[in-house]
């Protein structure tokens, strides 16, 4: 009798399961784009037509270990249970590995030389009389990398016949920067506190740690710098290290290195000397025998971030040397071992200076001059992170130095996480930008991926926006982002919007009615926030410290940089920043073409306009349109954009899970609030200094300027410390 009444009661539950459908299912989004749903009863039989059992070496390795346990998850969350694996070849069998470990993938001669150290290739093949379907690569990496996009194709219904697919990496550093600090906190964090327990470790190694681990070698990241770039001395101490030897060994598997940013004073602050000088020997000496204790404990370990002499940070200037001299003492430390310096070109504070000036100015004259193990780690923009920077001009100026590109995910300058900006097509025009320095086509993706200058080293690091909310990132949207930094370290010029429709369909479903609007959504989200918060090339206008919320007001900062009217230069007469010839000059910093496209107002786009150019207000835009008008109509546009994607995502509300419809659809509410504080603050002030009337037809800011001014936000998540 309870057994019937059982039965009837789990057939009940599971019916309203299926006929409700997938709105019932709570999600929190924990599971990111690896979330293996079931599939359809269409999808079942074609995956059944290809694959019905696994085929892999006895003997395996950490990192094929994990290919096939990511392949048995996989199943069981697809079709409910995991596929037989064995060593023999089946008919519709799925035949993993590399030809060292599987000779039957030796006697096919495949042609793997193309695919490097991390490519893999997938193919649909005949073999010995059977119908295979393999993923074969020259490493268990890359056979790993193959597993998650041949599961990735699985849960998107890609079709699964005849699949030829090589794919192979451009970049070999694919770095998450992790800006987390010992107490667990993570300076510009918005998604919880650390991922890494410090406290626990290293005893306990938290599951959390291995999910981690799969969700950046799904993307193909394979380092991450576990430490805020602002570093503690403290992360070298032997207690801290065991600790940073326990997620290495937990990381080791998924392909990814640790890396760690540390402190140039550390020798003097833990080793009892007087002195960083890089040029003092025993200086060198204590930096050997750290990097040799580092190496013992974790022999991968991938090396050192370095941010140097950049907001009070100590660096080889402190002792008059260069910043050459301060990496490539800290490169012949870690040489032996096969590790690199990533040094950081984030520099600014010269006084009298155009800070968009400073780290060209401070790096181009040593450009040659690094050791061959230190690649320079550049902003997509000369200034920071903002929502949208002309490219830095150090990425076409330093013809004999490595540089890596890097790129924020944790939006610090572009609302934080309730902001739904996807920042793929910030990434995208950081990428495609062109130098011009080896002419046309010269662009920054072929400047970090080392071809337009033969560079042996070639990096990209992205500011990492994880953390330890159940979503990881603070918002379902958010982890769009980690996903399409992975695909553009990858690819550096995967399509923005292909990259979208991939992350929607595995994180919401292959369902069209639901890609098309969340795609749509995506695409115009990032240019929304540049419309509300700085249009037409305005930079840095966000509130003092936390970054949150507008503040073009303010000018009482102790550096001159740091406050936006610095960037505004509003007054009576107009707004703009003039880094023309005949202004700071900045745009001598780019090659001829560029230079010349961005220092003459006939040229320079819309988009750049203030960044390089002071014009009066009424100056008049290609359109015909006056500045004035224009500016108000930017501000207006990206307020009506977010009620756009608000009225999008509000379709949605049958198809997707409640859980996260209702999450996304309350931070909106909050990004819709957040435009319009942004576009009637900013108005109030320009109103303010230009003394001009309201354009016509634009809203009346709902406040004088005093109220916004007034406004103060001292508990805003992730400041620095
Ligand atoms: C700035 C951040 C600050 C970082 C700095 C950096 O506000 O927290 O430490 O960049 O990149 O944008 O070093």
């Amino acid at each position: 009798m309870i057994a019937t009444l059982f039965r009837f009661v789990a057939i009940a539950v599971a019916s309203a399961v299926l006929t409700v459908g997938p709105s019932v299912n709570a999600e929190d989004g924990h599971k990111l784009w690896l979330r293996y749903a079931p599939l359809d009863t269409a999808a079942r039989a074609a995956l059944a037509s290809r694959v019905t059992a696994i085929t892999a070496a006895a003997d395996t390795s950490p990192t094929l270990a994990a290919a096939r346990a990511e392949l048995d998850r996989g199943f069981a969350g697809m079709l409910g249970a995991p596929l037989p694996h064995d060593t023999a070849l089946h008919d519709h069998g799925l035949v993993i590995g590399t030809p060292a470990s599987l000779p039957a993938l030796a006697a096919l001669h495949l042609p793997l030389g193309r695919l490097g150290h991390d490519g893999y290739l997938i193919r649909s093949i005949r073999m010995n009389g059977k119908d295979e379907t393999i993923v074969a690569a020259n490493t268990d990496i890359g056979v790993l990398y193959g597993v998650f996009a041949l599961l990735e194709r699985i849960e998107r219904q890609q079709p699964l016949a005849d699949l030829d697919i090589v794919s192979a990496p451009r970049i070999d550093l694919r770095i998450l920067d992790h800006w987390d600090n010992l107490d667990g906190s993570v300076e510009r964090g918005y998604a919880g506190r650390s991922l890494w327990d410090w406290w626990t470790l290293p005893d306990y190694k938290d599951p959390l740690y291995t999910d981690y681990a799969r969700a950046d070698a799904s993307i193909g990241i394979n380092g991450a710098v576990l430490n805020n770039v602002n570093a503690s001395p403290d992360i070298l101490r032997p207690r801290y290290l065991a600790k940073v030897a326990a997620l290495a060994d937990v990381f080791r598997p998924y392909g990814i290195k640790v890396y760690l940013s540390v402190n140039f004073a550390s020798p003097m602050v833990l080793g009892d000397l007087k002195t960083a000088d890089p040029l003092d020997p025993a200086v060198a000496a204590w930096w050997k025998r750290k990097a040799d204790t580092i190496y013992r404990a974790i022999p991968d370990f991938g090396g050192f971030l370095v941010k140097a002499n950049s907001e009070g940070q100590p660096g080889p200037q402190d002792y008059h040397r260069s910043h050459a001299d301060g990496a490539n003492m800290l490169a012949a430390a870690l040489a032996p071992h096969g590790g690199v310096v990533m040094w950081r070109a984030f520099v600014y504070g010269a006084a009298d200076k155009d800070r968009a000036k400073q780290a060209f100015d401070e790096f181009k004259p040593l450009d040659g001059a690094f050791a061959a193990n230190v690649i320079l780690q550049v902003k997509n923009g000369p200034i920071d992170f903002q929502p949208r920077e002309p490219f830095s001009p150090l990425f076409g100026a330093m013809h004999r130095t490595p540089m890596m590109l890097e790129l924020q995910i944790t939006k610090e300058y572009l609302g934080q996480a309730t902001s739904l900006a996807y920042l793929g097509p910030l990434f995208e025009e950081a990428l495609r930008a062109d130098t011009y320095a080896r002419g046309k086509g010269s662009t920054v993706a072929r400047v970090i991926d080392g071809s337009l200058f033969g560079n042996r080293l070639s990096g990209i690091a992205g500011v990492a926006n994880t953390g330890r909310d159940r979503d990881w990132a603070g918002s379902t949207f958010n982890q769009a982002n980690w996903f399409v930094f992975g695909r553009m370290a990858w690819n550096p010029d995967a399509d923005a919007g292909a990259v979208a429709r991939e992350w929607s369909e595995l994180t919401f479903g292959p369902d069209r009615r639901i890609t098309t609007p969340v795609v749509d959504m995506m695409m115009r989200s990032r240019e929304a926030v540049v419309d509300y918060m700085t249009p037409l090339g305005l930079a840095h206008q966000m509130g003092t410290g936390n970054h949150y919320g507008p503040a073009p007001w303010v000018s009482d900062l102790a550096r001159p940089e740091w406050n936006p009217t610095y960037y505004n230069r509003a007054d009576r007469t107009g707004i703009g920043f003039d880094r023309t010839a005949s202004g700071s000059d900045a745009v001598s910093q780019y090659a001829p073409p560029v230079a010349h496209r961005f220092d003459d107002l006939a040229t320079v786009p819309d988009a750049d306009l203030l960044w390089f150019h002071h014009v009066p207000w009424d100056y008049r835009l290609h359109s015909g349109e006056t500045l004035w008008h224009s500016l108000a109509d930017h501000y207006q546009h990206g307020v009506e954009e977010v009620a756009a994607m608000q009225r999008e995502w509000a379709t949605l509300a049958p198809l997707i899970d409640a859980q996260r419809f209702a999450k996304t659809a309350a931070f909106l509410s909050i990004e819709h609030r957040e435009a319009v504080w942004w576009r009637d603050a900013s108005m109030a002030y320009w109103l303010h200094v230009s003394g001009l009337p309201l354009p016509a037809g634009y809203p009346a800011p709902a406040h004088d300027l005093g109220y916004y001014e007034a406004l103060s936000f001292p508990n805003a998540p992730g400041q620095a410390k």
